[in-house]
């Protein structure tokens, strides 16, 4: 494993334009924020298992939009049955990005399922993505970008990245001020009132 998880999300949000991006939990929330702090980042805070599902829900109420879901491997696999809701949806304008250091990080490092053979690139293609990718260095990188800014999807990519404890880039905290800036940012002052 030679990527480093937050070169490949800064990458990947690099000149991110109007992208929506849902965050899972923990370190890959970290990530994001370390690559920019961003109104229309939402970061799942505690919520395990659920990234997936909201990136889908924002894609179908927003199809002129590209949403990109940047979530970890343990959480990806508490979800695992997104994968055939958007393999059903098949909703042109997400992209779920697995950063698979094969670990629960956040909680002490144990082993994922993915440390053992788990392929979920492969358990999406099954599931109807449009496109599927399993990347262990930087060739692949700039072809998901522009996967997940230009091309027609759902894709999928799972980025094997090396097991490494780094310093946390904290989002707010709050709840309420996370959802009512995304809403500001997205549709306007005006959501928050109505
Ligand atoms: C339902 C639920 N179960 C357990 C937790 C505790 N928890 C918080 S982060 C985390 C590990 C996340 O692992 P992963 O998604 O692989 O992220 P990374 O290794 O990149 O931190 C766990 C188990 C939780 N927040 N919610």
């Amino acid at each position: 494993m030679s990527l480093h998880r937050r070169d490949v999300v800064n990458a990947l949000l690099q000149d991110r334009g109007g992208l929506l991006v849902v965050a899972g939990l923990g370190s890959t929330a970290w990530d994001c924020t370390a690559a920019g702090d961003h109104d229309l980042t939402f970061p799942m805070w505690g919520a395990m298992g659920c990234a997936a599902m909201t990136g889908l829900g924002l894609a179908l109420a927003q199809p002129k939009r590209r949403v990109l879901v940047i979530t970890g491997d343990g959480e990806m696999l508490m979800g695992l049955g997104s994968l055939a809701t958007i393999g059903v949806q098949k909703p042109k304008n997400l992209s779920v990005v697995v950063i698979d250091n094969e670990r629960y990080g956040e909680t002490g490092m144990q082993e994922t399922h993915t440390a053992h053979g788990v392929d979920l690139a492969a358990m999406a293609r099954a599931a109807g993505f449009a496109t599927t990718a399993l990347l262990r260095d930087a060739a692949g990188l700039a072809a998901l970008r522009k996967a997940i800014h230009e091309t027609a999807g759902p894709h999928f990519a799972q980025v094997k990245v090396v097991a490494e404890k780094i310093p946390l880039v904290l989002p707010p905290r709050e709840g309420a001020l996370l959802k009512n800036r995304f809403r500001a940012a997205l549709l306007g002052s005006a959501a928050n009132t109505e």
